[in-house]
């Protein structure tokens, strides 16, 4: 067991466990990211209410939201950190294997701090449906993170996670990879999205998403059409080609972006002390 407050010593058992051969493409990197994302991305500005402070998907409400299908693995990949470091909240847990995650598959360090409790205060439970459906399209995209508080040009940055990782048909019922190489961050969604052709296709279950297959390799990859979306909706295109043009750009603006959604409903003192979260109900200052 670690000191309490060694999140360095958390980092680097988080670390150890992203090499995982017999899982997807090899790295628990892409669902942990994902688990950050939406441990934070039911964030609603207006009533104040969602976010990654309480780590609600540990209980049905939320948890069994079905957009959160398939996240019981990255969970489940970190319960041996959180038993050798117990000091640590689940709140925090989640959000820094997020950004380890997204740093060991060779994007940008984006800052992160503690202090999130594992308390839920019930009047703070997200309703389910705060978060997107990969089936619409860019109003729908505004509505879901302007209530996080997000801009288009950080919608847009964003979506670039969907480099990493990929659709599992018995999660979303969307298949397969955005990308030839889903365990590196970098700016080829963005590339692909531009650069090649693609179709509507209907999958079996009768969901429809977007594909390229090359003949040359015999590769097929994907899009949702939310992804799609961000081609054809004239502001969201410019951010595209400009992150497709711009790696450094891109891992400079992902960066203070993904940092913002994990911090959002935490309100920090200039000390980064959390200020709006009752630590005699599980808070921890570091
Ligand atoms: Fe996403 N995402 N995401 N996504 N996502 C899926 C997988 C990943 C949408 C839908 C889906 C973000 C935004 C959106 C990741 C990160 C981010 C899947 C497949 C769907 C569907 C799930 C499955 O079947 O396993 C939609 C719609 C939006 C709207 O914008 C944002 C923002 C982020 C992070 C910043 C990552 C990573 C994955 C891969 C997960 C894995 O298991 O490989």
């Amino acid at each position: 067991m670690s000191k309490k407050g060694d999140f360095g010593a958390v980092k680097k058992d988080i670390e150890a466990l992203m090499h995982q051969p017999e899982y997807d493409d090899g790295s628990a990197g892409p669902v942990l990211v994902r688990l950050a994302w939406h441990s934070a991305g039911t964030y609603d500005a207006e009533t104040d209410t969602g976010g990654s402070n309480g780590a609600g998907m540990r209980y049905e409400a939320e948890g069994g939201d079905p957009a959160n299908a398939g996240l019981q693995h990255a969970r489940v990949f970190l319960e041996p950190v959180k038993a050798k470091h117990p000091w640590i909240t689940y709140a925090d847990l989640w959000t820094l294997a997020g950004v380890v995650a997204i740093q060991q598959m060779g994007g940008p360090t984006i800052p992160w701090q503690g202090g999130r409790t594992d308390y839920v205060d019930d009047s703070k439970i997200p309703p389910r449906g705060r978060l997107p459906d990969g089936a619409l399209g860019a109003d729908h995209l505004r509505f879901i993170f302007g209530r996080m508080g997000f801009s288009d040009q950080e919608i847009v940055c964003l979506s670039g996670a969907h480099n990493l990782g990929r659709c599992h048909s018995d999660r979303s019922g969307f298949d397969g990879a955005w990308v030839n190489n889903p365990t590196r961050f970098s700016n080829q969604y963005f590339r692909l999205l531009l650069s090649l052709q693609w179709r509507k296709k209907k999958l079996s279950n009768g969901i429809e998403q977007f594909v390229n297959f090359d003949d040359d390799t015999g590769t097929e990859l994907m899009m949702l059409p939310t992804d799609i979306a961000l081609t054809q909706d004239p502001i969201f295109r410019q951010w595209v080609i400009k992150y497709a043009d711009d790696k450094e750009l891109f891992f400079k603006d992902f960066s203070s972006v993904f940092s913002k959604l994990i911090e959002l409903g935490i309100q920090r003192d200039e000390n980064g002390h959390i200020t709006n979260i009752d630590n005699e109900k599980g808070g921890y200052h570091s």
